[in-house]
């Protein structure tokens, strides 16, 4: 049996909708639900130029737990003044398997393990054996040239199943800040 609903809009007959529809509808809206942003993950010190960014791989199971934040895909953009230093407070919360990180450039194509970091010392280390369920690294570093990065697992396999979230470097920002984008 199938549900019928009557739906009536000004202007025009009733409409009959069936619950096939609705329901894709709520399942939409459930999973744009799971992925929020906090926005007690990013801090800002103007006198230093430096953003602390809380970065937690596997936070939710999103993805099989590839995910930072619970975000996959590019889905999250965290933008940088140009200049200032960034921190990212790395935390591995997936209890199944290791993460990495590393900011590459954003250049169309995902590799498939490590590659040199955009910007010198903005590696986690350990790129492709990661790190393991509670283990956490700190990385430091100064986000001297404008344009658009990748925050990336390089545990193989893991960025091009999409385990990378968007930094972008601005030339004109003022002080950080979140958002999020289309998967991609
Ligand atoms: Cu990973």
């Amino acid at each position: 049996m199938r549900s019928l609903i009557n739906v009536t809009l000004p202007g025009m007959g009733p409409l009959f909708v069936t619950g096939a529809l609705l329901l894709g509808a709520a399942r939409t809206e459930a999973q744009a639900a799971i992925a929020t942003i906090d926005p007690a993950w990013l801090r800002a010190d103007v006198a230093s130029k430096t953003a602390e960014f809380k970065l937690v791989a596997g936070l939710t199971e999103l993805n099989g737990g590839m995910n930072f934040n619970g975000f996959s895909r590019g889905a999250l953009v965290v933008t940088v003044p140009q200049g200032g230093n960034l921190v990212l407070h790395f935390k591995n919360q997936d209890p199944n398997l290791p993460h990495s990180v590393e900011i590459i450039p954003d250049s169309g194509a995902l590799p498939s393990g490590a590659v040199p970091p955009a910007f010198e010392h903005a590696t986690t280390g350990r790129l492709e054996q990661g790190f393991s369920a509670g283990q956490s690294a700190d990385v430091r570093f100064v986000a001297r040239k404008a344009g658009a990065f990748l925050i990336f697992c390089a545990v193989t396999g893991h960025g091009a199943a999409g385990m990378w979230i968007r930094l972008t470097v601005s030339a004109t920002a003022d002080k950080p800040a979140l958002g999020t984008a289309a998967e991609h």
